[in-house]
């Protein structure tokens, strides 16, 4: 059985994009947690994955220690990971290794962090940059492919790719288009997100330098963890 190194759920952005893909396809994983609670991770973490970082992917003798690389290689074991159509496999590639290689603002300025909700304190122009790209990435999709998911009607490693973001919009209330708003409601009420979710506002352990970014980004206005 495939085994999956994560890391605390409430802030793990990147743990998240294989568990949800894994999770909502039904395909069969050990999850193999591992918290950010030390000081230096990175040799805690090298013990299972050689760049010190999670998620990481053991299959038997197979390390896989990158989440783009994972979904790769699940999609030569798995059926469904991509699209069956040539078309849209390739935007849903393309729009993975985007999120995969941008959008550095959303992620610096809105961290991850599942239980919180933040008023804003202004529009960043690089953040509003950010999310105006992926509100324009998610309408094309949508309308391309027939909606339902971001490349076709099933749930494929593009979507799970995008959970992440889906978080980062309900926690910081980031404006998008209703199509974009409706696809995102729907990517957190999958009931693999709803594990995910209610997993993470019970953990009790809080990552400083994670929560004062998310503090520095506005005002707090809700904390599902208390
Ligand atoms: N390119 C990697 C990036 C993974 C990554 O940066 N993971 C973060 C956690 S979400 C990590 O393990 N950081 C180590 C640490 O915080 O100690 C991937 O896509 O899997």
């Amino acid at each position: 059985m495939y085994q999956l190194y994560i890391a605390n759920k409430n802030y793990s952005s990147w743990s998240l994009r294989p568990w949800v893909l894994l999770r909502q396809l039904g395909i069969e994983f050990e999850e193999c947690f591992e918290s950010f609670e030390t000081e230096d991770n990175f040799e805690k973490f090298r013990k299972f994955s050689p760049s010190g970082t999670v998620p990481c992917l053991v299959d038997g003798d197979a390390v896989v220690w990158d989440s783009l690389a994972i979904v790769e290689y699940l999609a030569e074991k798995e059926a469904g990971i991509w699209p069956d159509n040539a078309g849209a496999r390739a935007f849903a590639r393309c729009a993975s290794a985007e999120m995969h290689s941008s959008f550095s603002s959303l992620r610096k300025i809105c961290p991850m962090n599942c239980a919180i909700t933040v008023a804003l304190s202004s529009l960043n122009a690089d953040l509003a940059r950010d999310v105006s790209r992926i509100d324009e990435l998610w309408q094309e999709g949508l309308a391309r492919f027939g909606g339902g998911f971001l490349a076709g009607e099933r749930f494929t490693a593009v979507d799970a790719f995008y959970c992440p973001v889906a978080f980062r919009v309900q926690s910081y209330q980031l404006a998008i288009s209703p199509e974009s708003f409706a696809y995102c409601q729907k990517l957190l009420s999958l009931p693999a997100m709803k594990v995910w979710d209610a997993a993470a506002i019970k953990e009790s352990w809080r990552e400083e330098a994670h929560e004062e970014e998310a503090e520095a980004a506005g005002r707090v206005i809700a904390d599902r963890r208390k």
